[in-house]
């Protein structure tokens, strides 16, 4: 069945054809290994025996490090000059840069994306429920919940993994105060249609985009199509400031009201204006994240070519499929999620991931189980799965893989080496995962 028939399905199928230069690596043969005698050989993989791919653990999430030199002249300025938080000049700069790349007037910063959300819901109002997806990291939910607003959980489109705009409509009630979006992997969605829908209900449309700095020629806050957005600064994310998120809009009198927010509320000395609290970006972080923006182009490009590597030799395992983009989106490259059909490799995500970690590589089940099925929510809502068939779907199936300047083709290979082999040998796998003592051995539980 071809991903045109079936949207469950992520086309991949052009990454044959485009940069499809040859690796060097071997074919993998997806026969099962027989000797010559006819009795099957145990996979070349370490819950075998084998060398494990790497010595050291590869993450999706390992720190893209910046310049030494340049962050430590940052440090050395900051320290010199005595100023070393509460609005300092670092942050200042870091905030005028990520408003003129992500074309848009106003860029709050702050210490953490989960702060940078949970200012921005209480900035815009949002009281009652607040329409959410449950395929996202749990911090979406919680910057919900922790003031007092009920999630309602929407399901997501298929193929682009953000909401669904059907599912939207049908979860609106007169308690509905607004639309929390997730800006998943990057991917924007049916933006348009959704902040129609708001617009039509009197909803307010705040975007969670803390995968998502530097995707798309125009962030949706500059194409006018929601109230505000929020990044993540995550030293895990592509472009970091160890610790640190921003919140991004066109709406000058919301960023005056986040500006005091972040700051406890105070609009001058013992004058307090909105309940707020300490969201501050400090300057030491600031450092990291302009150091960290100078790098952008170059990590974008290295992600790039990796998002390609890792298409032409996954192109290769049946059952594995890797999400589409398309060659010219401009997009940070940041996770490689693929799609594990359990059908087709006759083994689960689950399975794969566990033998993975014993290659030491640390592919991540992102974002299983799905918010919903996760506590104090999955006590609250405990129906709410009937309504989410996608969402249930996708977080038993994607799995996410390192990238960053960590990895490179040859890093790759090994990979997707490994996986070639895992899904040469279900039975095997499953076997020997079943008889595995190994203490580095993850068992999943749910
Ligand atoms: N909304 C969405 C949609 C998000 O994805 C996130 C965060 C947020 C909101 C909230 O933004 P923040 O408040 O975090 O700014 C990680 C990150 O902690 C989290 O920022 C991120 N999303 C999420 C997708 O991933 P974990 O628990 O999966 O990461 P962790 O600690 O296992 O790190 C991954 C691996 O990277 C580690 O096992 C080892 C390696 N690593 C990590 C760090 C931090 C290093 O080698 N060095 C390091 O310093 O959550």
């Amino acid at each position: 069945m071809s991903s045109d028939q079936d949207p469950n399905l992520l086309a991949n199928d052009d990454l044959n054809t485009v940069e499809s230069l040859p690796m060097g690596g071997e074919e993998i043969d997806h026969a099962p290994v027989d000797t010559p005698a006819g009795v099957r050989a145990l996979p070349d993989l370490a819950l075998f025996g084998a060398q494990p791919a790497f010595d050291e653990m590869v993450h999706v999430g390992r720190p893209n490090m910046p310049n030494k030199r340049d962050f430590m002249e940052r440090m050395d300025r900051m320290l010199d000059s005595g100023r070393l938080t509460n609005n300092g000049p670092m942050v200042g700069e870091f905030e005028d840069r990520v408003a003129r790349i992500s074309g848009v007037r106003d860029c709050v910063a702050t210490c953490n994306g989960t702060v940078a959300l949970e200012l921005a819901i209480r900035a815009l109002d949002m009281v009652g429920e607040v329409i959410v997806p449950s395929f996202t990291f749990v911090a979406t939910v919680h910057s919900l919940w922790r003031q007092g607003i009920r999630p309602v959980f929407c399901d997501i489109d298929p193929v682009s993994h953000v909401l669904d705009v059907e599912s939207v409509r049908s979860a609106i009630t007169d308690r509905t105060t607004g639309i929390l979006a997730v800006s998943l992997w990057g991917n924007d969605g049916r933006m348009e249609d959704l902040k129609c829908l708001a617009d039509e209900r009197g909803l307010r449309l705040l975007v969670d985009s803390a995968h998502s700095f530097g995707c798309g020629e125009m962030r949706p806050v500059a194409q006018g199509l929601c109230d505000a957005e929020v990044f993540s600064f995550h030293a895990t994310k592509c472009v970091h400031a160890i610790e640190g998120g921003a919140i991004i809009t066109d709406d000058d009198r919301l960023a005056s009201k986040l500006r005091l927010m972040v700051n406890f509320g105070f609009a001058g000395e013992d004058l307090v204006q909105h309940t707020g609290t300490n969201g501050k970006m400090t300057e030491a972080s600031a450092a990291m994240g302009l150091t960290s923006l100078e790098a952008m182009e170059e990590i974008f490009a290295h992600n790039r070519r990796n998002y390609f590597a890792y298409g032409r030799e996954l192109a290769k395992i049946p059952g594995i499929r890797l999400m589409h983009r398309d060659r010219n989106e401009v997009q940070n490259f940041h996770y490689i999620v693929t799609e594990v059909d359990p059908d087709v490799v006759g083994i689960r995500r689950d399975d794969i991931v566990s033998a993975l970690r014993l290659e030491n590589i640390a592919a991540r089940r992102y974002f299983h189980p799905g918010c919903h099925r996760m506590k104090p929510y999955s006590g609250l809502f405990p129906r709410a799965g009937l309504s989410l068939p996608n969402t249930e779907r996708l977080s038993d199936r994607i799995m996410v893989l390192p990238n960053g300047l960590s990895m490179d083709d040859e890093s790759i290979r090994r990979v997707t080496r490994r996986i070639a082999e895992i899904v040469a040998a279900p039975a095997q796998v499953r076997a020997g995962l079943e008889r595995c003592t190994d203490p580095r051995h993850v068992r999943f539980e749910n």
